[in-house]
């Protein structure tokens, strides 16, 4: 018994072949010559339930959709209408299906596009036509002029049909039924939102005559003789030529030149052109040889160090629909931050993207449109890529990657997709590309003994497995021993963080084997809302979501970097500057796998304070890569007052070149000179008790709590210690991980509600000192907390001393004192900026005198948490005072409340009041990477030991 109106009409719905009807998949290229119509733009929608909610009389020519809605094609249907036609679906993992392959739910939105189009004049009456879709989630069906042509799954992979014999001058009826679910949505559990629509550009190729049908650009480098050879196969006899190499050679001839290589960090591409008797295709070639030798990943006969990301697709109100500016501004962000790869997470990327990849220089991991992760939670029973019915579809998917982006010198590597378990679909979609593409190399991070693929590859594996597997310490079988290591993903850029990433760069740098990591991931996927800035996971009333998990990139979702981009670009620096400033000389290293410094200009500064006293070029010879020089400075500059002084040596653009201006910093380095004096005051003046008041220098006090009131004209409220932060989402954790989940633990010992019990107001000769204990109800652990207070008459100095008590089961979350502020708008700093640095992201944090306001100082993270610190501030200047540390201290400022921060989830719950809330810490817990990944490294953890330090307060006058 059938509960369905014509069960068989959708049976391709759930059908785990990949579909019927469209052509083998082959090479994605532009035609000089042939004609091509494209069919974006706005097309007729109508959604429907359920799959079988409507018959096909919409695919008849003559239908009349007047009343349907209009929607912008490449698109996604629900993120149009501001949700008329559905809302997005956030899940990690989960599907949001009963999971029974390949069944997917009756309501299973259903979306009717259609568009009507004429040829133009000149559309040859000649030859064939070609329709390609380039990306259609999940499903589509397709009928021109009321055929119906076929059906077709794979998301993020082209498809084409013959459709010339269809067409006609004027009125053709494209009609393509999308649905939103299908078997394939088995195959697309990517950790991203659930986006149904056509998503990528609908075009109509016109197909002459002798046309191009497939070609292989093969291109290959030999770093020996530095020569290049090009053969270029095609499916349809033609002629290569490369002008300047002086090729003309016949189609499937082998060539040989003297080359320029291609390489990401020189990215030559060689203008050629492919001709047929019907067409002619530009060929953009980069010849390069990329091989496993000595155990390596090697390009041109060097190994690769990958200073990678992992890239999703996404913009904010466009989802997966990217146009080429954004693309372009992907890769010019990461050219200009120092990353050298991408790992096409977790499908293959619009094909212009690529294009933009062997242009500017980026080396490519390009991943198949594979996931099948929600398996997992059923111990991957019936996973798909185990099940030999799914095979074809596997095949089809990598055939359809491999085809399209095969004449790529930018893609080094294939792979297989993501988190899918193990399995002989995984075997065979491996065996396949190995056969047609031998190449490139094959990677899939979930086979861990390397059966299949051609490295070692891992995710979020902790500092220390790192280091065993750089030593050759891991075992493993036969094969995977000889094999390099990547990390495919790594530092989880979830709201604050990644922490440890310097860490993890020293590992790679230190052994041959570790070939480098890809952080996770490119991009907050938010969503812009009209009421809650950007949404995340849940804001669209799913029944299963996974939060702002997606909310993990370097990047926000306007792309504005984060401070985790701006610290991974000091981490993977192409050159090393250090230098202890003793010897008078500077160590430059070339940390470049090709080319050597001389596209590098450098200058060197003196500062005194922060302040620059003198500046200039500095000479660098240009060294190979990885050859390191030590470069004589200048002479210090004779007298500078005694202030603490350094030098900053850095490194620039010499040049303009296609990604960065002349002048853009590539890296830097800063070298002590003299040491810093620390504050020092007399304790001249003694407290004074008053009525209620005991006054101290400049400042007030409350007589009996000893609460500091004013300095000066300046009022101060509730100065207290302080060890709570609002909780960051490396904090929290994730519930998978095994390392530490701080939050959990702070919330359960009660740091977020400590006590502070008055123990004592002493009047004393010298001092002021207020005794307090401060611990949370039900446990006996605290910190016994001194204030001391002394003044020589016009600043005041604050000393706290602090001594844990009892057992301290958990790190500190912050260590230092906080205050609130009247009023404070203004922010100046002599310390590390200008972005936020913690303990173990403080890579890209640079000693100098740096202004701000308070707004300005905060990190707009999508769900609000713990953001701003300045690091290593020798003194600040906000709200009418003066602060300066010892020693040096972690400065943050914000117009709310740390509890107000805390329990907000979205940027618009943040409501400024009245008071700036201050945070002067002596000392703050790392970050790490504990919301998928390592949690904080020990030596960033924060122990409750005793400690003391001080803030010297003055009004500024
Ligand atoms: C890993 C996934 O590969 C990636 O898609 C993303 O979900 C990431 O985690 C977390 O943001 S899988 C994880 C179980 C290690």
């Amino acid at each position: 018994m059938s509960f369905r109106t014509s069960p068989s009409a959708i049976d391709y719905v759930e059908d785990v072949s990949p579909g019927s009807g469209a052509l083998p998949p082959r090479a994605w290229y532009a035609s000089s010559d042939a004609k091509s119509l494209s069919l974006n733009g706005s097309w007729r929608l109508r959604v429907s339930p359920t799959a079988d909610a409507e018959d096909d009389s919409f695919a008849e020519p003559g239908f009349d959709a007047g009343d349907w809605a209009e929607v912008a094609v490449p698109g996604h249907w629900v993120l149009q209408g501001d949700g008329a036609f559905g809302l997005p679906i956030y899940t990690n993992h989960l599907y949001p299906f009963p999971v029974d392959p390949p069944h997917v739910p009756t309501e299973n939105p259903t979306g009717d596009h259609l568009h009507l189009f004429d040829l133009p004049e000149d559309w040859p009456s000649e030859g064939g036509s070609v329709l390609r879709f380039d990306g259609v989630e999940s499903c589509a069906r397709v009928w021109l002029n009321g055929t119906d042509i076929g059906e077709f799954k794979g998301s993020r992979l082209p498809h084409e049909f013959t459709v010339g014999h269809l067409l006609k001058p004027s009125g053709n009826v494209l009609a393509v039924r999308v649905h939103q679910w299908s078997a394939g949505s088995y195959l697309e559990d990517q950790d991203q939102w659930w986006l149904p629509g056509i998503f990528r550009d609908v075009t109509l190729l016109h197909r002459p005559a002798g046309s191009v049908l497939d070609f292989f650009v093969n291109a290959s480098y030999d770093h020996i003789t530095g020569e290049g050879t090009l053969r270029v196969d095609s499916d349809v006899d033609g002629r290569v030529s490369v002008p300047a190499l002086d090729i003309d050679v016949a189609t499937g001839e082998t060539v040989t030149a003297a080359v320029q290589p291609w390489s990401a960090e020189v990215p030559k591409l060689y203008d050629g052109e492919l001709v047929t008797e019907g067409e002619r295709v530009p060929l953009r070639i980069g010849f390069r040889t990329v091989e496993l030798a000595d155990g390596l990943i090697k390009v041109n006969g060097r190994a690769v160090l990958f200073k990678g990301v992992n890239r999703h697709e996404w913009h904010p109100e466009k989802g997966r629909a990217l146009d080429l500016e954004t693309m372009r501004a992907d890769v010019l962000l990461m050219k200009r931050h120092n990353l050298n790869a991408v790992r096409t997470s977790h499908y293959p990327p619009h094909p212009a993207f690529l294009d933009l990849c062997d242009e500017y220089g980026l080396w490519v991991i390009d991943e198949c449109d594979l996931e099948t992760h929600g398996f997992t939670e059923q111990a991957w029973r019936d996973n798909p890529v185990d099940d030999d019915r799914w095979t074809p579809a596997l095949l089809d998917r990598a055939a359809r990657m491999v085809e399209r982006d095969k004449n790529h010198p930018s893609v080094v590597i294939w792979s297989l997709g993501n988190e899918a378990g193990t399995g002989r679909g995984l075997t065979a979609m491996a065996e396949w590309i190995h056969g047609r593409d031998a190449s490139r190399l094959v990677h899939y991070e979930g086979d861990w003994n390397s059966r299949d693929t051609d490295m070692y590859s891992r995710m979020y594996a902790s500092h220390a497995e790192i280091e065993q597997i750089g030593q050759e310490l891991d075992g493993g079988t036969h094969k995977r021993r000889e094999l390099p290591f990547i990390l495919c993903e790594y530092g989880h850029a979830m709201g604050n963080g990644p922490g440890g990433i310097a860490d993890y760069q020293e590992l790679f740098e230190k052994y041959d084997r570790l070939q480098g990591g890809f952080i996770w991931e490119w991009i907050d996927h938010g969503i812009t809302h009209p009421e809650l800035g950007y949404a995340y996971g849940g804001d669209f009333g799913e029944e299963l979501h996974d939060g702002n998990f997606v909310c993990d990139g370097l990047v926000f979702p306007d792309r504005r970097p984060s401070p985790g981009l701006l610290e991974f670009k000091k981490v993977i620096e192409p050159v090393g500057i250090e230098g202890d400033g003793t010897d008078g000389t500077v160590r430059v290293t070339n940390k470049q796998d090709f080319a050597d410094l001389s596209a590098f200009a450098f200058e060197w500064s003196y500062q005194v304070d922060g302040e620059t006293v003198e500046s200039g070029s500095l000479s660098v010879p240009a060294l190979a890569p990885g050859a390191s020089a030590d470069v004589k400075l200048p002479e210090p500059p004779a007298d500078h007052g005694g202030g603490e002084s350094q030098w900053t040596v850095r490194a620039l653009l010499a040049a303009d070149t296609a990604w960065g201006p002349e002048g853009h910093e590539v890296a830097w380095g800063q070298l002590p000179g003299t040491a810093r004096a620390l504050p020092s005051i007399a304790a001249s003046d003694g407290p004074v008790p008053g009525d209620g008041v005991i006054t101290l220098g400049p400042a007030s006090f409350d007589a009996r709590t000893g609460a500091l009131r004013t300095i000066g004209g300046v009022e101060v409220s509730g100065l207290r210690l302080d060890v709570w932060r609002a909780t960051t989402d490396n904090d929290e954790g994730a519930e998978w991980q095994t390392g530490t989940r701080y939050a959990e633990l702070w919330r359960k010992y009660g740091l977020h509600r400590m006590r502070h019990r008055l123990d004592g107001v002493e009047v004393g000769d010298d001092a002021l000192t207020v005794r307090t204990r401060v611990a949370p109800a039900a446990w006996e652990f605290g910190l016994a907390a001194v204030y001391r207070w002394t003044s020589d008459g016009n600043r005041l100095k604050l000393t706290v001393s602090v001594g844990p008590e009892g057992e301290w089961p958990v790190p500190l979350p912050r260590l230092g004192v906080r205050f609130g502020l009247a009023q404070a708008d203004g922010v100046k700093w002599y310390g590390g900026g200008p972005g936020e640095g913690y303990p173990d992201t403080k890579s890209a944090s640079r000693l100098d005198r740096w202004e701000s306001t308070v707004d300005g100082l905060q990190t707009p993270y999508l769900r609000p948490q713990e953001n701003g610190a300045r690091a290593d501030v020798r003194w600040a200047e906000l709200g009418g005072l003066r602060i300066e540390g010892d020693p040096e201290f972690f400065l943050t400022a914000r117009r709310w409340t740390t509890e107000q921060l805390d329990a907000a989830a979205h940027l618009t719950d943040l409501k400024a009041v009245e008071t700036v809330w201050v945070n002067l810490d002596h000392a703050l817990h790392g970050i790490g990477t504990g919301s998928c990944g390592p949690g904080v490294l020990p030596q960033y953890q924060l122990r409750a030991e005793p400690v003391e330090f001080s803030f010297v307060f003055s009004e500024i006058s």
